[in-house]
């Protein structure tokens, strides 16, 4: 038994001396060492001998056990090795080589912009508030002091989703809804970005869905002159320290005074060209001291409270800005256009 012994050990050795891949040398223990392999066969005889023979022949066993398995986990590190380093090899990162040049992203042009009219405005110590996109004609129109049927509503034709709710026409029904949210606390503070819709044609300067900042502020003493300052403050950090603002008197239902706000052109610093018609001025936004009624529906007692609102055209703002002649070019996702503000 000894010698079948031994000349198992030196097959399976001869055998695995021949072996390189790691499923040959799965097969090679299986046949030697498995449950149905040549040393459990081997062993089966064990039962036939004497008492003193049976811890010799066992002592053996384990020995040509531990010699075939020693080598059989020699290899198998050899062969891990082996394969640890071919993948090392090819991962391998040549850091001298040139990166490759990423597509960079940037921030839409009007997206710039109402982010620096935020910057300019919480510097003054606004906040930023937000309203509905789809509207209470309660709030778009009526509590802004235009009730149902006045003329003045055929200023804004409106997408009407029913009778009482639409898209809103304009930031300013976010005015109340702030009154209303600040519960007769004040100062009120707010500007208010976001979209607005109307049945306006497309042409160079109109779009049916565009971007408004709306403004408002209410407190006690609050005066035109305050309103005067905010704005000459926010063109002179929007356009530039030299730039000057005019008021001209105009109708808002809501603000009374309302008015229209000038900006000297921003092309021609005032001098006047083909932008401004000569005239050295562009108007820029609507403006007022909130109407009594304003202040009332929103809670605020018009004896004790005044206030002032005034509401922007984004994109009018951009457009001057940065000297885009046609509103189209914001929402044509054309990349060559949106590409040179990537770095602003
Ligand atoms: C208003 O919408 C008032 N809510 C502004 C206001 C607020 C006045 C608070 C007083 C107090 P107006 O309809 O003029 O006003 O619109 C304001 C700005 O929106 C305009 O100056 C213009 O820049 C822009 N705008 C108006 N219609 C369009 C349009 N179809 N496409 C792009 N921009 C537009």
């Amino acid at each position: 038994m000894k010698e079948r012994l031994e000349a198992l050990k030196s097959d399976a050795l001869a055998e695995l001396a021949g072996v390189n891949d790691a499923q040959a040398l799965g097969d090679i223990r299986v046949k030697y060492l498995g449950k149905k392999g040549a040393l459990t066969e081997i062993l089966r005889g064990m039962g036939a001998l004497s008492a003193e023979e049976r811890p010799v022949i066992g002592q053996v066993a384990n020995d040509v056990r531990g010699a075939i398995e020693a080598v059989i986990e020699e290899k198998q590190e050899a062969f891990q090795r082996a394969e640890t380093e071919k993948r090392l090899a090819k991962e391998t990162i040549d850091v001298t080589l040139p990166g490759r040049r990423l597509p960079e992203g940037g921030l839409h042009p009007l997206t710039k912009v109402i982010q620096d009219l935020e910057d300019i405005f919480v510097g003054m110590g606004y906040q930023v508030a937000e309203g509905p996109e789809v509207e209470m004609d309660y709030y778009n129109f009526e509590a802004l002091n235009l009730p149902k049927n006045h003329p003045a509503r055929d200023m804004q034709d409106s997408f009407y989703i029913t009778e009482d709710i639409l898209m809103r026409t304009h930031t300013s029904p976010v005015q109340v809804r702030t009154m209303q949210a600040m519960q007769g606390e004040s100062p009120v503070k707010v500007i208010v970005p976001g979209k607005v819709y109307r049945r306006d044609d497309d042409d160079a300067t109109h779009s049916f869905q565009f971007h408004q900042v709306e403004g408002i502020v209410v407190g006690k003493n609050i005066r035109m002159s305050d309103l005067k300052g905010t704005l000459l403050q926010f063109v002179r950090e929007m356009f530039g320290a030299h730039t000057e603002i005019r008021l001209r008197p105009s109708f808002f239902p809501f603000t009374e005074p309302s008015v229209e706000v000038d900006v000297t052109c921003i092309k021609c610093g005032g001098a006047g060209c083909r932008l401004c018609k000569q005239t050295g001025w562009i108007e820029i936004l609507g403006a007022g001291m909130v109407h009594p009624n304003v202040l009332e529906m929103g809670g605020y007692d018009p004896k004790e409270y005044s206030g002032f609102a005034f509401g922007m055209g984004v994109e009018r703002i951009a457009m001057l800005k940065y000297g885009v002649d046609d509103i189209r070019h914001f929402y044509n996702s054309d990349l060559s256009f949106l590409k040179q503000f990537a770095r602003l």
